[in-house]
């Protein structure tokens, strides 16, 4: 097996595009495997620029992910992740009708890999960013990553990506008040999409007047204040601008350190993670730990100590148990 994954690994340094879609599925079935990926993946990880797209169903964002990732991919290899909701049903991603990408696809300048979000509804999936740090390592100089704005996939998104882009339109909710406050926060571009419709020009001048609120009408040239920008995805218009405008907040995030600091944000909670997830392996695995919780559990049936009490000896219990956790290291 272990000569296989270097294999892999050779052959994804090599550009080879199926070894990438092999990393990637290894990554995202998680577990140790996809650990020895990443792991190995790291000295390349950290160049790409992350851009979520988020706005509500059927705003139009795979249309206008597809337009900008065909045009991007004229001078950089372009990595498009796109998060569909998992289907009661079928349990599996839900491919929406996308537009063609075109010769760019098929020159395999643009990596597209669509993932099942496994949590809540819309939620990102739970290994997105490992695959993300895939594309990056590969060499995707973009990555796109799409998801739809409900609940908590907005928050998941702004932590995993430099740049916000918040697709609306017209119909998305008559006027800004209704619409949902998580996602006026969250952008960094706002894009009103189908601008073709009744409204849309309406609707962006009253972001722009939510967003003087917010930032008053002179700026500071030190912060960043959102554009409010106007497109037709299906017919291709407002690419250009939405393009330049992901190319200031990116000139802006390194520039004002603001990359910096959402790479060390990410880096923590990345961290994080790993350790609680350690942590919980190494307890759960750990026999006196395992029988004090099945004995906490009667006790705290019968009245006798309370969850936290049994909570507290667990965890003291399995601290006091060096042999063990050496043994496992
Ligand atoms: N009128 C109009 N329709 C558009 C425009 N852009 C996209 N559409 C249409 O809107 C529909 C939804 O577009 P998608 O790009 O799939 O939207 P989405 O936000 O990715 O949808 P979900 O991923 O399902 O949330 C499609 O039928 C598009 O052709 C536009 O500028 N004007
Ligand atoms: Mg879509």
């Amino acid at each position: 097996l272990r000569a296989s994954l270097d294999d892999w690994l050779q052959r994804f340094r090599a550009g080879e595009r199926r070894a990438a879609a092999r990393l990637i599925s290894i990554v995202e079935d998680g577990g140790d495997e996809a650990r020895d990926v990443l792991d190995a993946l790291h000295p390349a990880i950290g160049r790409a620029n992350r851009v979520g797209i988020t706005g509500p169903p059927g705003a139009g964002k795979s249309t206008l992910v597809d337009r900008v990732a065909t045009v991007l991919a004229t001078d950089t290899l372009v990595g498009v992740v796109a998060v569909d909701p998992t289907s009661p049903f079928t349990g599996g991603a839900l491919l929406g009708d996308r537009i063609r990408m075109g010769d760019a696809l098929q020159q395999g300048r643009i990596f597209f890999r669509s993932l099942a979000s496994r949590g809540s509804l819309g939620g990102l999936s739970l290994h997105t960013s490992e695959v993300v740090d895939v594309l990056d390592a590969f060499g995707c100089g973009t990555v796109l990553i799409e998801t739809v704005g409900v609940g908590q996939s907005e928050l998941d998104i702004v932590e995993k990506a430099h740049t916000t882009v918040v697709v609306l339109v017209p119909e998305s909710g008559d006027s800004i008040q209704t619409m949902k406050a998580g996602l006026m926060e969250i952008a960094d571009v706002f894009v009103v999409n189908k601008a073709d419709r009744d409204g849309a020009q309406r609707l962006a001048d009253e972001i722009a007047a939510a967003l003087d609120l917010r930032f008053g009408r002179r700026p500071d040239p030190a912060s960043w204040r959102p554009p409010v920008l106007l497109a037709r995805a299906r017919d291709n218009d407002g690419t250009p601008e939405l393009i330049a405008a992901l190319q200031r907040h990116r000139d802006w995030c390194a520039t004002s350190g603001e990359r910096r600091r959402k790479d060390r944000r990410a880096l923590e909670s990345r961290l994080r993670d790993l350790v609680h997830d350690a942590v919980q392996r190494e307890v759960w695995s750990d026999a006196a730990a395992t029988r004090l919780f099945a004995q906490g559990l009667q006790a705290i049936e019968r009245g006798e100590t309370t969850p936290y009490r049994v909570a507290d000896s667990i965890v003291r219990e399995w601290t006091k148990q060096p042999a063990g956790r050496e043994r496992r290291a």
